[in-house]
């Protein structure tokens, strides 16, 4: 497993910007999610990304808008930081007929292909075989970008996962592997399901660089999925990232998590990713996203509400398809 400590000096301000405004659109969107789902306008489940915005705000800025993604159940965040509008995304979100995919998808099912946003995925460890396509896609095509897989530890004990960093480490393809270990797969600690649970020593055996990073400090995940990105792009295969950190709650919206340590969840609550990216940047500055991602999410929830439901023929015609 590699040691290096991420060289932060060498994140550019922009960068942490961009970051901080993607933490602070997910973390707005989730909380306003939760809302709206109490309030009856969300159907089914919902998983809050809440306490892990970092990872995907710090992925994302690093592998740009040009490379692919998979996402998971609880994808909201890995969608918004990958470029997602949110007017349609919560339009999805709460099944109305102008959102990304007419309302059909849904939190669990929300995809965007304008932003190489190959969808979230209600199967747990379906997303990284599909990153592994896509990898393989932009290597046939002669493409020099990247796909990012996001999961969690639980998908990490589905057979997906072995099969998947096989294939990619045997054909060297530039994909990231993205283990977002928050802990938990529902109520299982990962001590209780897995033989392993220093994640990042499994990219080793299976032939491809492993690192664990603070899965709540964006510029680290930053600095270590660019290194990633150039591994990847200098055709040196690919990597597995072990983010470290932990839900703000339990598995889904109606899941007190009880089962979860109160002192430990106390402590991670404290190590909050929107906090430790503030403190890097002005004042100012932060004051300015703050108050442009509340008028952003007010347009959003303001255009899903007064956006209609998908007609039983628009349904209809999507099954057909
Ligand atoms: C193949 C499969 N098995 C079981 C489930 C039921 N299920 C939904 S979420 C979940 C836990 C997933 O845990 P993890 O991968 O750690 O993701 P997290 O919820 O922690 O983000 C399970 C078992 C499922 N959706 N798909």
């Amino acid at each position: 497993m590699s040691k290096k400590t991420a060289n932060k000096a060498a994140v550019a301000k922009e960068i942490l910007h961009e970051m901080y405004r993607s933490i602070c659109r997910t973390r707005s969107f989730e909380l306003k999610c939760v809302e709206l789902y109490r309030q009856g306008h969300i159907s089914g489940y919902l998983h809050p990304y809440l306490g892990e915005e970092a990872i995907a705000a710090g992925v994302c800025a690093a592998i740009g808008r040009d490379s692919y993604i998979t996402s998971t159940h609880r994808g909201h965040g890995h969608c918004i930081s990958k470029g997602a509008i949110l007017k349609y995304m919560m339009a999805e979100i709460t099944g109305k007929a102008t959102g990304y995919c007419k309302g059909l998808g849904g939190s669990m099912h929300i995809s965007c292909r304008d932003d190489n946003n190959l969808g979230a995925n209600g199967i747990v460890g379906a997303g990284i075989p599909i990153a592994v396509g896509a990898a393989m896609g932009l290597r046939v095509k002669g493409i020099n970008q990247v796909a990012a897989a996001f999961f969690s530890d639980g998908a990490s004990n589905n057979g997906t996962f072995g099969e998947s960093l096989n294939f990619a480490a045997a054909f060297s393809l530039p994909v990231l592997f993205i283990l977002e270990n928050n802990h938990y797969a529902v109520s299982t600690p990962v001590e209780y399901s897995s033989g392993c649970c220093e994640f990042a020593k499994l990219g080793p055996a299976y032939g491809m660089v492993g690192v664990c990073v603070d899965g709540n400090d964006a510029e680290a995940i930053y600095v270590e999925s660019r290194r990633a990105v150039e591994r990847a792009q200098n055709n040196e295969g690919p990597t597995l990232i072990e983010a470290k950190t932990y839900r703000h709650g339990g598995h889904h919206v109606n899941d007190p998590g009880l089962y979860m340590d109160k002192e430990l969840l106390a402590k991670w609550k404290e190590h909050d990713p929107q906090v430790i990216l503030k403190k890097k940047i002005s004042a100012a500055t932060a004051k300015k996203i703050e108050a442009e991602v509340a008028e952003e999410i007010e347009e959003a929830v303001e255009f899903a509400m007064n956006s209609p439901e998908p007609s039983v023929e628009e349904f209809l015609a999507e099954i057909d398809n």
